[in-house]
């Protein structure tokens, strides 16, 4: 059983390996926004983003237009995600196609990669499982929309995503736009101190919250004025601890953004849905991700994508700089 074989069942991609080899710069991207975030079906340009193809289901046009603003910005797109049993880094068109339209794709923590890949099963990788991937592939940049964290009521239930220990674990720059609004954002701030993992604010001293802007509230633990800056405090970080992960905190653009106070209303009412209905675990997310995202509107949507873009490009940016 436990033969020879390949030791992990993991398939790097030949555009991506010739850039690793030849020390140019990669980002790696996750596929649980794909399979378990946009839906299936077309959808006009959110927030009439340009490069949006609004003839191919949301969730493969977001991820082909995160790959192409990666690209636009000098790097090589790393999209990861489980296809039939073996984890890619570096996903053929074709097969992100069939992930799109795949309604029994899982959402793979780092957890839920060995029993996947044991049963064959195809989803898409969160934070946690694609830092998994990044790490075992020497990729150093990672870009996505906003990382999970606490969850609110964590004194009852201890609900804290496999992300935060996964980028303790991972010496990748994580890019996003702080954690998702719908955790308790204080005890996610707190829990990344404990990790040891440096939050740097990308031209700000706030902590972003997803598709809301920063306040005075809470604050990051170092700021870089540029990509230039953050990817100089990456190096200086993994010179006293090589092993652990940043998190690079971009706030989100401004013309989408949505304001503090009414994305707390929103999300009030998201969970106290969720807790009548008894939503819990890996459920929990992609639930208030999308009764988020029907409360305002296609609001929170268009600003979800302009973030993930947004993060691609600094992403980019940030993986260039650490090459040059
Ligand atoms: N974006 C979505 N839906 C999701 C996620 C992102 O639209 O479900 C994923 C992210 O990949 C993130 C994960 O890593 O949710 C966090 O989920 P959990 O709290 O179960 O760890
Ligand atoms: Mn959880």
């Amino acid at each position: 059983m436990t033969g020879d074989g390949p030791r992990v069942p993991i398939e790097i991609a030949p555009e991506v390996a010739d850039a690793l080899r030849a020390r140019r710069a990669v980002v790696a991207l996750e596929t649980a926004v794909l399979t378990h975030g946009l839906p299936r079906t077309p959808m006009a340009a959110p927030g009439g983003i340009a490069g949006w193809d609004a003839a191919l289901p949301a969730n493969l046009a977001l991820s082909t237009l995160l790959e192409s603003t990666v690209r636009a910005a000098g790097a090589v797109p790393a999209t990861v995600a489980m296809v039939d049993g073996t984890l890619r880094v570096g996903v053929a068109p074709p097969a992100l196609a069939r992930l799109a339209h795949d309604t029994a794709a899982r959402k793979l923590s780092a957890r839920d990669l060995g029993p996947a890949a044991a049963q064959r099963a195809s989803g898409g990788t969160t934070v946690a499982g694609t830092l998994v991937a990044a790490a075992l592939a020497g990729i150093r940049v990672f870009a996505t929309g906003g990382i999970g964290g606490v969850h609110r009521g964590w004194t009852e239930r201890p609900d804290v995503s496999a992300d935060l220990s996964a980028m303790a674990r991972a010496p990748v720059a994580v890019v996003s736009a702080g954690a998702k609004s719908i955790l308790d954002l204080p005890a996610t701030v707190e829990a990344l101190d404990a990790l040891g993992i440096p939050v740097v604010g990308l031209g700000t001293d706030r902590f972003p919250r997803f598709v809301s802007p920063g306040d005075d509230s809470l604050g990051v633990s170092a700021v870089a004025a540029d990509a230039r800056e953050a990817a100089r405090i990456c190096v200086a970080h993994w010179r006293f601890m090589p092993s652990t992960g940043v998190l690079v905190a971009n706030p989100p653009p401004e013309a989408q953004a949505i304001p503090a106070a009414e994305m707390e209303s929103v999300v009030a009412d998201a969970i106290a849905n969720a807790a009548r209905q008894g939503i819990r675990g890996a459920a929990i997310t992609p639930f208030l991700l999308a009764a988020v995202q029907r409360a305002t509107g296609g609001r929170a949507t268009a600003a979800n994508v302009a973030v993930l873009a947004a993060n691609a490009r600094a992403g980019a940016e940030i993986a260039c700089a650490l090459h040059s």
